[in-house]
């Protein structure tokens, strides 16, 4: 399905949707990059990857939030894991859901700098390289949270309308170019996102139950449906929730009497 050369970075590939992304262009026979701060998982998932699809996966530790690093990963890549065709900035996260005026600044820039800057800095680094060899595609992640407002959302919204913006200005800024660039915007996916929003396990687990949500599984169908498609064609957007996620602000739980409850 993927020429030879089709390398594909993936940010935040250590837990989540990055990583059921790359099993899923592993089970493509992908040559993958992929990368987050853990490198002990990342290490893992490529021995697994390597021995159940027979492909090529380098594992790099990178944290988005630091462009000397990613200059440094891009620099030192092997001649042969130059040919970078799509880069999935999938790393991010929130911090807390409480209230702005109560937010911790740290909290505030982390959540900025991996969303905002980090993606930017990804896509900044490598769109280079692609415009050179004609050929690329950037998909994001973003989030019905970049599609909508609700109570705690704050920085987390903020850099999700913001991927989106720059989602959209990026297209605009690379006409003339075959570069095509997406966005896929999850609504509440089951994974280690709530636990770090949080930091307090049983109240991530009581989010996600009483009602069936999406697996990253689901959400990387959607960002492989992106990348597989022929050239001329790019998938601008896709949102995807969970049937009981009735609204970006709203998911109907099990013993829920009126129309479903607010999201957090
Ligand atoms: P997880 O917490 O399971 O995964 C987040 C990933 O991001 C980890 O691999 C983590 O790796 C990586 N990451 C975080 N900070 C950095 C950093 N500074 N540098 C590099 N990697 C980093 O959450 P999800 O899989 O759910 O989240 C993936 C994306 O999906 C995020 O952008 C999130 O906003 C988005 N999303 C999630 C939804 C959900 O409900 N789960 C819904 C909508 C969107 P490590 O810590 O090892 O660096
Ligand atoms: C995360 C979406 O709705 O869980 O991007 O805050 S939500």
């Amino acid at each position: 399905m993927f020429g030879v050369l089709s390398v594909k970075p993936l940010t935040g590939a250590s837990s989540g949707i990055g990583k059921a992304c790359a099993e899923q262009f592993a089970a493509l026979g992908a040559r993958l990059i992929i990368t987050a701060r853990r490198v002990d998982r990342l290490t893992d998932l490529a021995e697994t990857l390597k021995a159940t699809y027979k492909i090529e996966v380098l594992a790099i530790e990178l944290d988005i939030q630091d462009y000397a690093m990613i200059n440094k990963v891009i620099d030192e890549l092997p001649d042969n894991w130059k040919n970078i065709d799509t880069l999935v900035n999938n790393a991010g996260l929130a911090l807390s859901s409480d209230p702005f005026q109560k937010l911790e600044l740290s909290a505030i820039d982390t959540v900025i700098d991996t969303n905002v800057k980090g993606l930017l800095y990804m896509t900044r680094a490598l769109l280079p390289g692609m415009i050179e060899r004609n050929s690329g595609h950037v998909i994001n992640i973003g989030s019905t949270a970049g599609h909508s407002y609700y109570a705690g959302g704050n920085v987390y919204c903020a850099t999700k309308h913001a991927v989106k913006a720059v989602t959209h200005c990026l297209r605009i800024d690379l006409a003339g170019t075959p570069i095509r660039v997406s966005e896929i915007a999850p609504g509440a996916v089951k994974t280690e996102f709530s636990e770090v929003r949080w930091q307090d396990k049983a109240r991530a687990d009581a989010f996600y139950d009483k009602f069936t949500p999406l697996l990253p599984d689901d959400i990387a169908r959607s960002v492989v449906f992106c990348a597989i498609q022929p050239p001329h064609v790019n998938v601008v957007e896709i949102m995807v929730m969970a049937t009981e996620q009735n609204a970006p602000t709203m998911i109907t739980r099990i013993g829920d009497t009126a129309q479903g409850g607010l999201l957090r």
